[in-house]
């Protein structure tokens, strides 16, 4: 099965994001019955979208997990709900802070994940790795990019399963931080999110 991973670059001043690195890596691992595709998407307003919609209709991918950074959350996190908002807490890579502002103007309000959110949070748990599941995306560009993805393919009606997980902090990002942030090391990222590959592929043993 063709599947489509994709992280994002670092944003909000930050050197490093999770997500890249987790993606960087799986790029370079051979998953059995899993014929992987990356990209890494800019945290931009109009690019973002576009370059994660454009690597869905180039690579042709069956199914598509998109990755980002949540600073502050202990566990990966998969999401199940993405909301028709754009309010930016802080500027985008190219400066835009954009508030109260719908991402598709006649969109629903809102799209549910369609990949088997579940069985992933429950397969990675049984594996010893934090999981959970998230009500909310935000409203940046995870959120964002999400909604977009999941509304190209309603109103172009491909059947392609899609959604996204956030990532804590990686240790570096919180070493020499005064406040007491969870975060999870990059091996453990890479083994939580490459089950979640395996169940989205049906390649679980
Ligand atoms: N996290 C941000 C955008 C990019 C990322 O990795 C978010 O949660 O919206």
């Amino acid at each position: 099965m063709k599947l489509l991973v994709t992280g994002f670059e670092p944003f909000g001043g930050s050197l490093i994001n999770p997500s890249e690195l987790v993606v960087q890596t799986l790029a370079q691992a051979t998953l059995p019955g899993i014929e992987l595709e990356t990209a890494v998407l800019p945290v931009a307003q109009t690019t973002g979208p576009a370059a994660l919609i454009q690597a869905v209709r180039t690579t042709q991918s069956e199914a598509v997990l998109c990755l980002g950074e949540a600073g502050g959350r202990a566990a990966l996190s998969v999401e199940r709900v993405f909301v028709n908002l754009m309010d930016y807490s802080i500027a985008d890579n190219s400066g835009n802070r954009i508030t109260d502002q719908p991402i598709a103007v006649d969109g629903p309000a809102a799209y549910f994940a369609t990949l088997p959110v579940r069985a992933m949070v429950e397969a990675i748990a049984a594996a010893g790795i934090p999981a959970e599941f998230s009500l909310s995306a935000g409203a940046y560009l995870c959120n964002q990019v999400s909604y977009a993805l999941l509304h190209f393919l309603q109103t172009e009606a491909l059947p392609i399963p899609a959604g996204f997980m956030h990532l804590p902090y990686l240790p570096q990002q919180v070493a020499n931080s005064r406040v007491a942030h969870p975060s999870m090391s990059l091996e453990t990222m890479v083994q939580g999110v490459t089950i979640a590959l395996q169940i989205i592929a049906g390649t679980q043993r």
